[in-house]
């Protein structure tokens, strides 16, 4: 049922002072209900002769959320936004904001048209539409710049941030702070703006802030940001709104905000990005699991390994304030395991992005132990040793003999199969998968993988937990690889393979980087190591699973690790190295010669769009097999992995939203190619024939005819 104006926007007199309650479920969006709700009561308010004063307030402790992101790229109904703001700037009573919980995007754009904002000291304010790929294009790179300056504008619009509102009112973004009700403080404040008597202030008309301004400061902003923003659109059209803000007239930097915004909003990153912002959210829903499913509190968190892994998972829980008992097998490794802990906290403090008594808060909440009885009273113990079965499965029968009933045991593996470290204990309800990804306290993804006997409420509890500690969880089935992985795989098979037809690592890690990748797969490989996967690659070849005299087999990775060329710590691996600094290495190009030769394959001059079509269609090729063997609960769900665990440009969407960009039908024009040519692992999932011959997308929504 759609909710009317007068229903989104209440109106109440509090003695003499009209209260407007925004009332627009779930977060108090800008959506045309409330818009016209809002131009409706003000004009109530100034036409009531018994009010003096004007208090706009958000109902459930919530200010307003920003603009309703449902309506982009939508026909717009009802008042535009500058509607509302020229109301309560012009209006002859004070308008007092009184924001509580989130003033965010428009919401806090609305909010800086006031006259006056008075907020909870819990409120958060800011303004994150960088984050949708979008500029603030309610007037707020106008006002916020005119009342902080331009080089904390740029600071906080660029990154998107939340501030407090102590740091609101320290800014001049908020004129008072209460640890009361917000209402409370707002109407006395209010009722005290009436008796002084008006003009009040109009933030659009401040000077003081970027008169004079160093307009070096845009050219030095661009210029240090250029490779980090390629691609996008919203971060350079920021940086020129701010310095319209500081060279141009109110009116006209309002109309350069409002057309620069125009173009954020056209542009594909902006569809990519909210495509992300609601596909985050999605992930942490788990299809047909009852309602009536709790999650189960998580007070006590118990890790074994105090290794890169095993540390980072405790960090990300004390940082959330839950407290952790970390078990390592040797004395020397739990002290080895602290004092990285202890490092990467020093860099925090030194970086500013944590305070000391932070720091030493969480380091209060870590208790060392070589014992597993002290894991006895947790609620959830993640196993983070390294990847070898046997080890985790005794891990396993020991933490079913000491765990209380109930507790949740976890497995950090990246790869190996739940089932079968399950099969260790006597509660295989309890055990499930949650992957970190390294570093574990910075890389927000947590895969969190479901064995066949995992609980409903297991499974739910793991996925509360992730949002506890600040991740962004994704559900996955128990297969080789799980989600991630597996497609990280196919990735490098492909370009494995493109290696032995003529391109070079840094052809290939080229294109992947002018695509938006952080960095290439080879660069990657050469930084975490190349003897781990070698090892790998060797026990399966023992095990007779995996035949290096297949024809389908690209044996480079093992000549160059057979080379003594383990990657960057060695100095030498798919490049070579001074310290860090990676060039081409012309041995890695003979050996690819020489197998090449070996294969009768004639090397050839490869793009940049085979590239990424190859390996970029790879993976959209085993996402869709992953989907279809429901590993993965939705298109999205696969997106939401790269983009927050594989460094996946968010501008772009993720792999499937961006195959789905390029058109399906498309793209398995290119995937049946390559399966003529190369054979098997071209295979086309069955999915994408299907989706292409009915037209629709990964959801099955009819695809509209272009
Ligand atoms: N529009 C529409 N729906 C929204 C929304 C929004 N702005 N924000 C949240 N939702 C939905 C969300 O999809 C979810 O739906 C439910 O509300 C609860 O969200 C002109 C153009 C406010 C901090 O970027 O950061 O203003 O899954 O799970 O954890 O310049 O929501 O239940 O169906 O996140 O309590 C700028 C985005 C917009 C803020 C609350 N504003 N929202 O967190 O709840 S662009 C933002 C958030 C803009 C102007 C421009 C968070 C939150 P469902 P949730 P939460």
């Amino acid at each position: 049922m759609s909710i009317t104006a007068e229903d989104a926007v209440r109106y109440d007199v509090r003695d003499d002072v009209a209260i407007l309650t925004i009332d627009f479920p779930p977060v108090n969006a800008l959506g045309a209900p409330m818009r016209e709700g809002m131009v409706q009561r003000l004009r109530q308010a100034e036409a009531d002769a018994a009010v003096r004063a004007i208090v706009v307030i958000g109902a459930n402790d919530r200010f307003v959320a920003g603009a309703d992101i449902r309506e982009f790229g939508k026909a717009k109904k009802g008042p535009e936004l500058v509607e509302i703001q020229t109301m309560m700037e012009e209006s002859r009573k004070p308008v007092v904001c009184a924001i509580d919980g989130h003033a965010l995007g428009g919401g806090l754009e609305l909010a800086l048209a006031a006259p006056f904002r008075v907020a909870a000291s819990r409120a958060k304010i800011g303004l994150p539409e960088v984050n949708l790929g979008l500029l603030p294009g309610g007037g707020g790179s106008q006002r916020l710049t005119r009342i902080v300056g331009p080089e904390v504008a740029l600071d906080l619009i660029l990154e998107g941030k939340h501030i407090s509102a102590a740091k609101g009112k320290e800014l001049g973004l908020i004129d008072e702070v209460t640890d009361g009700p917000v209402i409370d403080t707002a109407i006395a404040f209010a009722r005290a703006k009436a008796q002084h008597g008006g003009p009040f202030p109009k933030t659009i008309e401040r000077t003081d802030k970027v008169a004079g301004t160093d307009p070096s400061i845009f050219k030095t902003t661009r210029e240090a940001n250029a490779k980090k923003w390629q691609g996008m659109v919203a971060p350079f059209k920021i940086v020129d709104c701010i310095e319209a803000a500081c060279t141009l007239a109110p009116r006209e930097g309002l109309a350069f905000e409002k057309e620069a915004f125009q173009v954020c909003l056209q542009a594909p990153s902006r569809a990519a990005q909210v495509h992300l912002f609601f596909a985050e959210r999605q992930a942490a829903k788990i299809e047909g699991l009852s309602a009536s499913v709790e999650p189960k509190p998580i007070r006590k968190v118990g890790i074994i390994g105090a290794g890169t892994m095993g540390g980072g998972i405790a960090m990300s829980c004390v940082n959330a304030g839950l407290p952790v008992v970390l078990l390592e097998a040797a004395p020397d490794a739990l002290d080895a395991g602290m004092a990285k802990v202890k490092s990467n906290y020093e860099i925090s403090v030194k970086r500013g992005s944590r305070s000391q008594a932070q720091v030493d808060k969480a380091l209060g909440l870590i208790t060392t132990t070589l014992d597993y009885t002290d894991l006895a009273d947790c609620d959830l113990v993640i196993e983070a040793v390294f990847e070898n079965m046997a080890i985790k499965k005794e891990i396993f029968a020991k933490l079913d003999e000491v765990c209380k009933p109930g507790a949740i045991l976890a497995t950090n593996t990246s790869a190996l199969d739940i089932d079968e470290i399950a099969s260790a204990t006597k509660r295989p309800e309890d055990v499930i998968g949650t992957h970190f990804f390294s570093p574990a306290n910075v890389m927000k993804l947590l895969e969190n993988v479901r064995g066949t006997k995992s609980s409903p409420e297991t499974i739910a509890t793991v996925m509360a937990f992730g949002k506890q500690v600040g991740k962004v969880p994704v559900l996955a089935g128990n297969c080789e690889g799980f989600i991630g992985n597996r497609m990280l795989r196919a990735y490098g098979t492909e370009a494995e393979h493109l290696l032995e037809e003529g391109a070079t690592p840094s052809s290939i890690d080229k294109a992947l980087k002018d695509f938006g990748f952080p960095m290439g797969i080879f660069l990657m490989r050469d930084m975490s190591g190349l003897d781990v996967g070698y090892r790998m690659r060797q026990g399966r070849i023992e095990a007779g699973t995996l035949d290096p005299n297949a024809p389908d087999y690209t044996p480079l990775a093992d000549r160059i690790v057979e080379a003594g060329r383990l990657g960057q710590k060695s100095g030498a691996g798919y490049y070579k190295y001074e310290g860090r600094d990676a060039t081409p290495d012309p041995e890695v190009e003979s050996m690819l010669k020489t197998i090449a030769k070996k294969k009768g394959i004639t090397r050839r001059e490869i793009g940049e769009e085979e590239i990424v079509n190859r390996i970029l269609g790879a993976m959209v090729n085993e996402g869709a097999k992953i989907l279809d063997e429901r590993v993965a609960q939705r298109a999205s769900d696969i997106d939401v992995t790269y983009a927050f665990g594989y460094g996946f440009p968010k501008y772009r969407g993720g792999p499937m939203f961006w195959a789905q960009q390029k058109g399906l039908d498309k793209l398995l024009e290119i995937i049946r190619a390559n399966h003529a040519r190369y054979g098997d692992r071209w295979k086309p999932a069955k999915l994408i024939e299907e989706r292409v011959a009915s037209r629709t997308d990964w959801n099955g929504a009819t695809i509209e005819a272009a």
